[in-house]
C-alpha cells in the first residue's frame, strides 16, 4: 500500500523529541488546559528526560528574578546549552507584557532556536498549576533542552512546590527583604542551594549579605555550603558566579549520589500528588448527587455531627453516618 501523507507525518511527540519547539509549545499548551493528549504525550517522551538540568529560582517578586535568568540565558548560550524558561507567576507573566519594559531582556533572546521561553500564569481548570507546570518541565526536558530555569515566586503553596523538583534551588533577594531572611531562620522558608542578593549596587547589600550568613550559620552543617552571591543581573554583573556556582552545585549533588536522591523523592511526591488530585476529584464525582452524603453534610452544618466523623463515613462507605 503506498505510504500516504498521514503515515509519514511525525506525531507531536516525535516532533518534540526531535527538538521542535512549535511541537513543544503545542504540548505544553494541551498540559496546560489538562487534555488528555497532553497526558499522552508525556506518557510517550517521559522515558526521554532526564536528561536537562532543572533549576528552580524563587523569592519576593520584584527582586530581579526574570532579569536574572535573562542574564544566565544569555550565558548559557554563550557557552553552548540550549535553554528552556518556565515562569510560574501568575503576577507578571511575561509572555503577554514581553515587549514592554523590564521583560525587554528576556524577548532578546525570543529569536533564538535555542532558547524556548514560557510563562504560565493560569491555574489550571482544576487549581492543579504544579502539576501542569511539572508536565512543562518534563516536556522541556523530552524536548533535549539543556537547561530548564524555573522562576516561580516565593509566596504560595503551588509555586513552593515547584521548587522541590529543582535539582538545584536559587534563592534570589534583594537588600531590605527582611522578611525572606526572618522566614529562612524560622525555618519556615527551606534553605536553598544558592543565595543571590541582587540589586547589589543599594548601600544595605552588606549588612544584607551578614545577616544571611549569620542566619545560615545557625543552621545545621551540611556537606554543601550555601554560597551567598552579590549579583546586579541588570548589568549582568554576578552572573558568571552564578553559573559557576550552579556548576559546582551540580557537580556535588551528582559526586555525593545525593542528585539520584532527590530526583527519586521528587518523583515519588509527584506521582502522589496526581494520585491525590484524582482521588479527591474521584471522591467529590462520586458523592456530589448521593442524597445520604447530602444528609451528611447537611448534619454537618446543622452541628449535628462533626466534619472528622463525617469524612470517616464517607471513607468507611456508610453516608448514612
Ligand atoms: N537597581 C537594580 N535593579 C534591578 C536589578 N535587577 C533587576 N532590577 C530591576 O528590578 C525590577 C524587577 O525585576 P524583575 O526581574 O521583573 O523581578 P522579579 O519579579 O523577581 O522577576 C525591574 O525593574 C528590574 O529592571 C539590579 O541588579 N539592580
Ligand atoms: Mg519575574
Amino acid at each position: 500500500m503506498p505510504r500516504t501523507a498521514e503515515d509519514s507525518e511525525p506525531t507531536l511527540s516525535e516532533r518534540l523529541l526531535a527538538g521542535d519547539r512549535r511541537a513543544l509549545a503545542r504540548a505544553i499548551t494541551l498540559v496546560e488546559n489538562d487534555d488528555p493528549a497532553g497526558w499522552e504525550i508525556v506518557r510517550e517522551v517521559y522515558p526521554h528526560t532526564g536528561r536537562a538540568a532543572l533549576i528552580g529560582f524563587t523569592g519576593p517578586p520584584g527582586v530581579g528574578k526574570s532579569t536574572l535568568l535573562a542574564a544566565l540565558t544569555k550565558l548559557e548560550r554563550e557557552r553552548g546549552r540550549s535553554v528552556a524558561v518556565l515562569s510560574i507567576d501568575p503576577s507578571s507573566p511575561f509572555t503577554h507584557g514581553a515587549l514592554l519594559g523590564d521583560r525587554i531582556r528576556l524577548a532578546d533572546h525570543f529569536l533564538d532556536p535555542g532558547v524556548f521561553i514560557r510563562s504560565m500564569a493560569n491555574r489550571g481548570a482544576l487549581g492543579g498549576l504544579s502539576e501542569a507546570t511539572l508536565q512543562a518541565a518534563l516536556l522541556m526536558d523530552a524536548a533535549g533542552r539543556d537547561v530548564v530555569l524555573l522562576e516561580t515566586v516565593g509566596v504560595g503553596q503551588a509555586e513552593v512546590d515547584i521548587i522541590d523538583h529543582a535539582d538545584s534551588v536559587v534563592l534570589v533577594l534583594m537588600p531590605g527583604s527582611g522578611d525572606s531572611v526572618q522566614a529562612l531562620k524560622a525555618g519556615v522558608m527551606e534553605i536553598p542551594d544558592i543565595i543571590v542578593v541582587n540589586k547589589a549596587d543599594h548601600p544595605l547589600t552588606d549588612t544584607m549579605v551578614r545577616e544571611i550568613k549569620g542566619v545560615l550559620a545557625l543552621g545545621p552543617k551540611q556537606g554543601w555550603e550555601v554560597p551567598v552571591l552579590r549579583a546586579q543581573a541588570v548589568h549582568g554583573d554576578g552572573v558568571d558566579e552564578l553559573l559557576d556556582k550552579l556548576g559546582e552545585h551540580r557537580a556535588f549533588i551528582q559526586a555525593e549520589g545525593t542528585l539520584s536522591e532527590r530526583r527519586r523523592r521528587n518523583l515519588r511526591n509527584e506521582v502522589l500528588g496526581i494520585a491525590a488530585l484524582r482521588l479527591r476529584q474521584r471522591l467529590e464525582a462520586a458523592i456530589a448527587h448521593d442524597p445520604q452524603v447530602i444528609e451528611l453534610l447537611e448534619r454537618v452544618a446543622r452541628r449535628e455531627l462533626d466534619p472528622a466523623s463525617a469524612a470517616g463515613a464517607i471513607l468507611d462507605g456508610r453516608p448514612d453516618g
